[in-house]
């Protein structure tokens, strides 16, 4: 399934007039206010989040995996699915792939079908949670972190192999997760593990060409309960700095413990020039992994707010990778995914009013009630105008789900790939 300018064209022509009505008096009022109403739109419309590979197909829970219609199960179909979002939003114009998940088998082909899209290669992620068929070791117990040096080679011979991979299709970084770590007091030596880990990852850093980045993404917990290697951005911090300038920190909304104050460590981390990457996704309780905003989106404003003040004032930082990073149980895995777009783009939106001058100024004055009604306002604006505009700017719909309904995307996928498919992945 492609969508064509035609389809565009056709699922906007009814709601064009409401969209403008709404857009004039949004876009006046915002002026009046001093707001650049052009260049937030033109910010809006730059701002690209990868897709993941695993997350176009139905995730498994713990205790199963119900799989949806016509999901892909190759690299291509990932690629045409990627295509539809970014077709449709002009907001998802890249892809992070996951090895072995992932490997092409035609460079060539899947560089060129990426090209006609619009999509380049993101990140690309390594995988040692798993035991390949054709391993000869097994990471029951660890790979970077392993006792057993031949377990650690081969994850960091695994690790080369995917920047090869990646270097192959124009990504400039790899991502490190580890599921490394311990379920029982006693089972690990702290101190031992996190050092197997350091000197694991300098070898990986070695093979880094030039241009590329390392991003290393922590989680407290899960698989292993006891204890993780890389627990926190603490852990992350302290091996990226003992691999080099070209290793970071990757923050994924779902990896904290409960209450952390994610906005304060993202604003340290770029103050530090080490956040490399994001992974969002919204939780509950854990590494939920659901739809971006669905649960806390004014933590997500409040995060965006430090990511703006740190875009704005942290040039040592560099550019971020963005990605969402969910899983879907219960609804159209692309169905979400334009979900989780809609609900970043808002939240950028919303911190790209809040004015830092003023703030600076309360903040200068210990006005408690003014820095709050500052951000508050801007929280309160409803946005999406802007979004849609941005979106129409680029070529793209002015509702994405809307769109993808009418124009029945899941069933012409079912027509041409079958109801009982499987994905790869996660
Ligand atoms: C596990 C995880 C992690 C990685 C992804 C591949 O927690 O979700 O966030 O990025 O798997
Ligand atoms: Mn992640
Ligand atoms: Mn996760």
């Amino acid at each position: 399934m492609k969508i064509n300018k035609e389809h565009i064209q056709n699922t906007n022509k009814s709601i064009l007039e409401d969209h403008n009505d709404n857009f004039d008096f949004l876009a006046n009022k915002l002026t009046k206010n001093g707001h650049k109403v052009e260049e937030i739109i033109s910010k809006l419309s730059e701002f690209q989040v990868a897709i993941p590979s695993w997350a176009l197909g139905a995730g498994g829970t713990r205790f199963g995996r119900f799989s949806f219609y016509g999901e892909p199960s190759t690299l291509e179909q990932k690629l045409e699915d990627v295509g539809v979002l970014h077709a449709l939003t002009q907001t998802a114009g890249a892809v992070s792939l996951h090895i072995p998940w992932d490997v092409p088998s035609d460079y060539a082909a899947i560089k060129q079908q990426a090209d006609s899209l619009h999509i380049k290669f993101d990140s690309v992620n390594s995988n040692t949670f798993q035991d390949q068929k054709s391993a000869s070791e097994s990471y029951k117990y660890g790979s970077l972190s392993n006792t057993n040096k031949d377990v650690r080679e081969q994850a960091i011979q695994h690790n080369l192999e995917v920047i090869k991979i990646g270097d192959k299709l124009g990504s400039k970084s790899l991502t490190v997760w580890l599921a490394d770590g311990s379920c029982f007091p006693g089972q690990n030596n702290f101190q031992t593990a996190f050092q197997n880990t350091q000197n694991s990852l300098k070898d990986i850093y070695k093979g880094l060409p030039e241009d590329w980045k390392m991003l290393i993404e922590y989680k407290p917990y899960e698989p292993n309960f006891y204890s993780t290697v890389i627990q926190d951005w603490g852990a992350s911090l302290m091996l990226a700095n003992g691999c080099g300038e070209k290793a970071f920190t990757l923050v994924d909304l779902g990896h904290h413990l409960p209450n952390s104050n994610i906005e304060q460590i993202v604003s340290i981390l770029q103050l530090k020039g080490k956040l490399g990457g994001f992974h969002f996704n919204d939780s509950k309780y854990g590494d939920d992994d659901l739809t971006v905003g669905s649960i806390k989106p004014y933590a997500l404003f409040l995060i965006f707010n430090e990511l703006v003040y740190g875009m704005q004032n942290n040039p040592q930082n560099p550019d971020l990778a963005w990605m969402i990073d969910a899983s879907h149980n219960v609804k159209d895995p692309l169905e979400d995914l334009i979900q989780s777009l809609e609900a970043i783009q808002e939240a950028f939106a919303k911190a790209l009013l809040i004015d830092q001058e003023e703030l600076k100024a309360a903040q200068l004055d210990n006005d408690v009630v003014k820095c709050q009604e500052i951000l508050q306002g801007a929280y309160r604006t409803d946005v999406r105008p802007l979004i849609e505009r941005a979106r129409l700017n680029s070529g793209g719909v002015i509702s994405p789900i809307n769109a993808y309904r009418s124009l029945d995307v899941r069933n012409q996928l079912i027509k041409e790939r079958g109801r009982n498919t499987v994905a790869t992945g996660l």
